[in-house]
């Protein structure tokens, strides 16, 4: 029997060092995953950063996944990516500057809530471009 598949939003943003490189690195890394096929990105755009920390702007993208991997395997691999772009987790700082940042938005139509995952992401309303780069990647791979 074939494994079922579920179809991941995965947001890609960076606002530190070489954003374009940290972004292909995160595209080239999301699409060779096990049980992983890259279904579509949707164009690169330069943001303003959202919350409450002055910081340089974003380069954001939504990567669509065609994925076997639960939402926690698939969480696990995303840390594993940023920690490879360097990016460091200080303690109790959140929405600060960073090299990468994986954020699952969507996962198909399940609804997560555990200690470690939100899905759908709780930002996701508040966030025009996400919205804009979703419908962009719906509209092509829909
Ligand atoms: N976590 C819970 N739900 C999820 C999910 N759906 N996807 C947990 C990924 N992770 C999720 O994340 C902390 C923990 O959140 C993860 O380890 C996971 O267990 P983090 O990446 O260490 O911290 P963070 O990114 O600072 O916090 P958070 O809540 O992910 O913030 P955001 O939403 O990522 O905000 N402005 C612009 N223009 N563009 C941006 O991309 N991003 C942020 C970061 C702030 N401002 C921005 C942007
Ligand atoms: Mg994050």
């Amino acid at each position: 029997m074939p494994t079922s598949t579920e179809r991941a939003f995965i947001a890609l943003g960076s606002n530190i060092g070489d954003r374009r490189a940290h972004l292909a690195y995160a595209r080239s890394r999301l699409g060779a995953l096990p049980e992983t096929r890259l279904v579509g990105v949707s164009r690169v755009e330069e943001t303003a950063p959202v919350g409450p920390v002055a910081q340089p702007p974003y380069l954001n993208q939504m990567v669509l996944l065609d994925t076997a991997l639960d939402p926690a395997d698939l969480l696990r691999h995303c840390r594993a990516i940023e920690a490879e772009r360097g990016r460091e987790r200080r303690g109790g700082e959140r929405w600060g500057p960073r090299t990468l940042d994986l954020d699952i938005v969507r996962y198909g139509a399940k609804t997560v809530k555990t200690p470690e995952l939100t899905i759908p992401h709780p930002e996701l309303p508040n966030r025009d471009f996400w919205q804009r780069e979703i419908a962009e990647l719906e509209g092509t791979h829909g």
